[in-house]
């Protein structure tokens, strides 16, 4: 994995293959090819089968304007009307067509999960699941295509991206034994058990239906009310205040596919599993300061890292991983109830086993096309692949087509070039709205003799897939869950026992954040109620910021053994695609061998200036402190003059949130300008730029300077 230049320009993000001219075209040409960072689905039909049309060639071709129906246009700036002044004509087709066309490009924006990024990539199983799973793709060496969303869960289309959620991490394998979709989240446990509850908590977190605010935010009353009362979404809860729920980038994220499901063996042999998948640049978030600085001044913060990054040639990896267990009678791991998805399994207890890797290495070509009409489905499994009796997962294999009739228009919906397949389909679903295959013959039933008896159902030694015949627990009808799934709390405890100071200390401010911005003090005070059941001293700090007694716990607490792979803090992770920022207050200084020592660390240097000019990438005018994971001053600005307030916010503000500092040439002012205390943990200063830098990459390596946050409460 390496960052390299991208083809033009000195940074990613140039919006077109090549750069354009000055004066509008006037030569007639082809349509300009996608840019090298970008990829198309593949070109196969509907029923799976490739093509060979190169994907550029079926969206546009030629060089020519036409209707949608190929005719060449001479004007598309003038309607057609009875004069040059006179009314327009209603025989334009062309005005009509047009303007039908755009009046119809909007669809209804997903439920749930509206604003989401996705990109290309592969999968390269180890072939270290093969003894549990007979799925073709998980064989050795095996290499599928992929296309990952990710996603805010609350948020409309166009929310800002840093908000405090949980993030969807959806894949689609496209195997050659049909699509397997991974339709998980960045946090393992939901906060519900039952998808019957699934309206509740989505309506209660949604804005609130009178005003309809607030836009992408659980921090209101209508959540808290729910989450306060239907204490099962305690624990999920908890992992959203956790600066889980602020992610640094899509690119260093876990995802889970939160329910157990079942792998089964070539000899019909089933094993319990959770699914992970494990950032190569591991976890890293924001700082609750840098995610609404983000919000305002970058929006689309996460969404350009994650495509800038691929188009640097920084292609994000993740390994798939997963938990193992018994699949015994009762389906319970160490006292854990598997089917219960707010629960976890400790890694510590169950250690995630490696079976693959995932490598994002293309950008879409069409967010449309693409990120918004793709269509995941926890039913999009493949022979090898079970799924179990968690009634939250059951409720999910009927909701995701249901979904997409209304979104997608109709039930061809598979039939959309990302929805493709790239296995054989022969299905017998016949018509419906936007049907693009031509069926041939005259008989989609079965059994028939007319199409030859065909298609003709497969045995299991054909690939087929065929349920893992599992025992069903003999009982009777009831509206209830098992006795294990009341214990709402302990894991929580688990959670918070897991984390290191400056990880609580953000826990206890979101918390004083969300509940501070409720309106009811009876929600803040069942709030307070909720908290005291996972700890004394996070509901104590709450209580004092919301100015409210802190009440005492209702249970018993527990006492779980720490489980350190939930914190953040303590490990060391690979620096590839972190973005350094080299501050030049002087204008005409030449900082290229900075540049270049950033650029041979495989990182992304990004030199900052008062002003635009050649070799420069962001101004003061530009530049903010949550886009770099580092800053370099190199020098301070010289003469009298008062510092431009711009640049003391900038350093200020990479000195509060706990970022790694290099000064040189006198940048040591700078940094006392901004308040910076250079004895302070994580601030370096020194001759070179080269020497600087080296120990800045050091500390980058975790992620933050962690020590400084203690001396900084409230960022
Ligand atoms: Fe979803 N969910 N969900 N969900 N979900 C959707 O499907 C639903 C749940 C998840 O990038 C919808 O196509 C129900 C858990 C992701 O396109 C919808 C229940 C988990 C995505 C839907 C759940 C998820 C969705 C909305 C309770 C983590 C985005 C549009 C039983 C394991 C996928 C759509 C993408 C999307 C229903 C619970 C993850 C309405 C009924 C648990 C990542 O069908």
């Amino acid at each position: 994995m390496t960052s390299k230049e991208p083809q033009h320009g000195e940074i990613p993000g140039a919006p077109a293959a090549v750069p354009p001219p000055v004066d509008e075209p006037t030569e007639p040409r082809e349509p300009l090819p996608p840019k090298p960072d970008q990829r198309a689905p593949e070109t196969v039909s509907p029923t799976g089968q490739a093509t060979g049309a190169p994907p550029a060639a079926v969206a546009q071709s030629g060089a020519y304007l036409t209707t949608a129906h190929g005719t060449r246009l001479h004007d598309t700036d003038h309607s057609l009307k009875a004069g040059p002044r006179g009314p327009v004509l209603l025989q334009d087709h062309h005005l009509r067509e047009k303007i039908t066309h755009f009046d119809h490009e909007r669809i209804p924006e997903r439920v749930v999960h509206a604003r989401g990024s996705a990109a290309h990539g592969v999968f390269e199983s180890y072939g270290t699941a093969a003894r549990i799973t007979r799925a073709a793709f998980l064989a050795e060496g095996v290499r599928t295509p992929v296309f990952v969303r990710f996603s805010t869960v609350l948020g409309s289309r166009g929310s800002a991206d840093t908000v405090r959620d949980t993030r969807g991490f959806a894949t689609k394998f496209y195997t050659d034994e049909g699509v397997f979709d991974l339709v998980g989240n960045n946090i393992p446990v939901f906060f519900i058990q039952d998808a019957i509850k699934f309206p509740d908590v989505v309506h209660a977190a949604k804005p609130q239906p009178d005003r309809e605010i607030p836009q992408a935010q659980s921090a209101h009353d209508t959540f808290w009310d729910f989450v306060t009362l239907h204490t099962e979404a305690t624990f999920h809860t908890l992992w959203n205040m956790s600066d889980r729920g602020i992610p640094r980038s899509l690119r260093m994220m876990e995802g889970f596919g939160v329910h157990t499901f079942r792998l089964v063996d070539a000899e019909g042999g089933t094993t319990l599993v959770k699914f992970h998948w494990k950032p190569k640049l591991g976890v890293h978030s924001l700082v609750w300061e840098e995610a609404q600085i983000a919000a305002g001044v970058d929006p689309d913060f996460h969404r350009r890292d994650l495509a800038d990054a691929i188009e640097a040639g920084a292609h994000p990896q993740w390994e798939l991983g997963v938990q193992t267990f018994p699949d015994t009678e009762d389906q319970m791991f160490q006292g854990i109830d598997l089917l219960d998805p707010t629960k976890i399994v400790p890694e510590e207890l169950a250690p995630v086993q490696p079976i693959g890797l995932l490598t994002l290495d293309a950008n879409p070509s069409n967010f449309f096309a693409e990120t918004e009409q793709v269509a995941f489905h926890v039913g999009h499994l493949v022979p090898g692949i079970d799924v179990t009796n968690d009634a939250l997962m059951q409720g999910r294999l009927f909701s995701y087509v249901d979904t997409q009739i209304t979104r997608l228009g109709g039930p061809n919906f598979p039939q959309l070039p990302i929805n493709r397949t790239h296995a054989p389909v022969n299905d017998m679903l016949r018509d419906g709205m936007h049907q693009t295959a031509v069926h041939r013959g005259v008989a989609p039933y079965r059994p028939n003799s007319l199409d030859g008896g065909c298609p003709f159902v497969a045995g299991a030694g054909d690939g087929a897939y065929i349920e893992s015949p599992v025992p069903v627990p003999e009982s009777r009808k009831v509206r209830d869950a098992a006795a294990s799934f009341d214990d709402h709390f302990s894991q929580a405890r688990l959670f918070w026992l897991s984390m290191s100071e400056p990880e609580r200390e953000h826990i206890a401010a979101a918390y004083s954040f969300e509940l501070g911005k409720c309106y009811e003090k009876a929600i803040k005070e069942r709030g307070l109620r909720v908290l005291a059941n996972i700890d004394g001293e996070l509901c104590r700090t709450v209580a004092e910021a919301l100015g409210l007694p802190a009440p005492e716990p209702t249970v018993e607490l527990a006492d779980p053994q720490p489980s350190p792979a939930l914190s953040q803090v303590g490990r060391t992770w690979p620096l590839d695609g972190r973005i350094v920022g080299i501050v030049v207050p002087d204008a005409g200084k030449d900082v290229a061998d900075a540049r270049q020592a950033v650029l041979d660390m495989d990182m992304v240097p990004l030199v900052v200036a008062p002003t635009g000019g050649d070799g420069v990438q962001r101004t003061y005018a530009t530049a903010r402190s949550i886009e770099f994971d580092a800053l370099l001053l190199a020098g301070s600005p010289s003469g009298d003059a008062p510092v431009d307030a711009r640049l003391l916010t900038l350093v200020g503000e990479a000195y509060r949130h706990g970022k790694a500092l290099g000064a040189y040439d006198g940048g040591d002012a700078l940094l006392a300008a901004a308040g910076a205390q250079t004895s302070s943990a994580g601030v370096i200063s020194g001759d070179s730029g080269t020497g600087v830098l080296g120990q800045v990459a050091e500390l980058l390596g975790s992620h933050r300077v962690w020590d400084r946050f203690s001396a900084h409460p409230g960022v």
